[in-house]
């Protein structure tokens, strides 16, 4: 029988504009249906306020990394993303995250599965939640990891130290459709996945400028329509099946840019507005734009030179690196993507978690679709 331990040790760090609550894989229940019990537990769902636990009532403050040694040899650690639902009893790892990504290499630190260098470390994480990898860059002067710095991303206050993070190529095609362009319900789009499924949408081809807020966008109930019958035809065409209740694919709708980036863009994660953009949302965002033929590349100003894009989004902008190159089969395919994002360690310490006896309904596997 699966042992569900009354206390934890847990990490909680901002990565980038999320934040979440990291854990050692070895600390959790093996069984992912006792773990996911006790994670809805620990973050206190469901319950919108989410008032007996971590997480902080909204999506992007609902998640969980659970990291352990690698058995693969291209990777220090892997890092399983979970997605707490906030208000349903779910928890998926149907989706990767980018943002919380960026503690995954200074919570390896922290935890000794991965030595500090002298002034930087670099850690290679494979991301088990759709094996691709990735390498995360940060300052350890004296062999400690230091959060202080001058590097600032839109979305959070102040400045903190920068984690360089550099992608390869996924394993999987960048235009999961096989097509640039596709119509769903009269709408053009285009499916792309530079490590976030995500379906590129002109604002305009949903009467709306794409420069509205996320509030006003989220209360937009004829927009959420037909935002849902999109996402369920996209997401068949990409090959994820039934998507109702995931949390992928993502959809941003684009319009020109205004603040000297390359496009503007809002983010449905897929029913809340993200208040800026998510890293590999950014990526497919970016990788999308370079596409000729894309819907996005003809309202897209894509830099003369160099592989750097900035995306505009509610909040600011993300600066993000991507290049694309022909794949075997004559469509684009990725061939670098890279971001530079911050973290910090909050809290370390001790979780309790609510009791069972006391909680409410137990985990339903896969889903947290908000
Ligand atoms: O796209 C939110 C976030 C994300 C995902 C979401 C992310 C990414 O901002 O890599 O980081 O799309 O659900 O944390």
């Amino acid at each position: 029988m699966t042992r569900v331990p009354e206390e934890v040790p847990c990490l909680l760090m901002r990565g980038g504009t999320s934040r979440g609550a990291y854990f050692l894989a070895g600390d959790l229940p093996a069984e992912p249906g006792a773990r996911d019990d006790l994670l809805l537990r620990v973050m206190g769902s469901p319950d919108e306020r989410q008032i007996d636990g971590l997480g902080g009532a909204h999506p992007l403050t609902s998640k969980v990394a659970v990291v352990s040694p690698s058995s693969d040899p291209r990777a220090d650690v892997d890092y399983l993303f979970l997605q707490v639902a906030v208000d349903r009893p779910e928890v998926s790892d149907r989706q990767n995250c980018g943002n919380i990504l960026a503690g995954v290499g200074p919570f390896a630190v922290e935890r000794g599965l991965v030595p500090a260098g002298e002034e930087r470390t670099s850690v290679r994480i494979r991301m088990v939640n759709t094996g691709d990898l990735a390498t995360a860059t940060f300052p350890t002067p004296g062999g400690r990891v230091d959060y202080t710095g001058d590097a600032e991303i839109s979305g959070v206050p102040g400045t903190a130290a920068p984690v360089v993070i550099e992608f390869p190529p996924g394993a999987g095609p960048l235009l999961p459709t096989g097509n640039v362009r596709d119509v769903i319900d009269g709408v053009p789009v285009t499916c792309v996945d530079n490590g976030m499924p995500t379906v590129l949408i002109a604002a305009s081809s949903l009467e709306v400028t794409g420069y509205e807020t996320p509030k006003d966008l989220e209360e937009d109930l004829t927009l959420a329509d037909r935002l849902r019958e999109i996402r369920l035809t996209a997401g068949r065409l990409m090959g994820l099946g039934d998507v109702s209740d995931t949390t992928v694919p993502k959809l941003t709708l684009l319009a020109a840019p205004r603040d000297g980036g390359a496009a503007t863009t809002r983010t449905f994660i897929p029913v809340r507005c993200h208040p800026s953009i998510g890293v590999l949302g950014a990526a497919s965002v970016a990788a999308g734009l370079r596409i000729g033929g894309s819907v996005g590349a003809e309202l897209a100003r894509l830099p003369v030179q160099g592989d750097r894009m900035r995306i505009e989004h509610p909040t600011g902008f993300l600066d993000i690196e991507s290049s694309l190159g022909t794949g075997t089969d004559g469509l684009p395919s990725a061939r670098r993507t890279a971001v530079v994002r911050t973290a910090r360690k909050i809290f370390d310490g001790t979780v309790f978690p609510r009791s069972a006896e006391t909680a409410p309904t137990p985990a339903r596997p896969q889903g947290g679709q908000r």
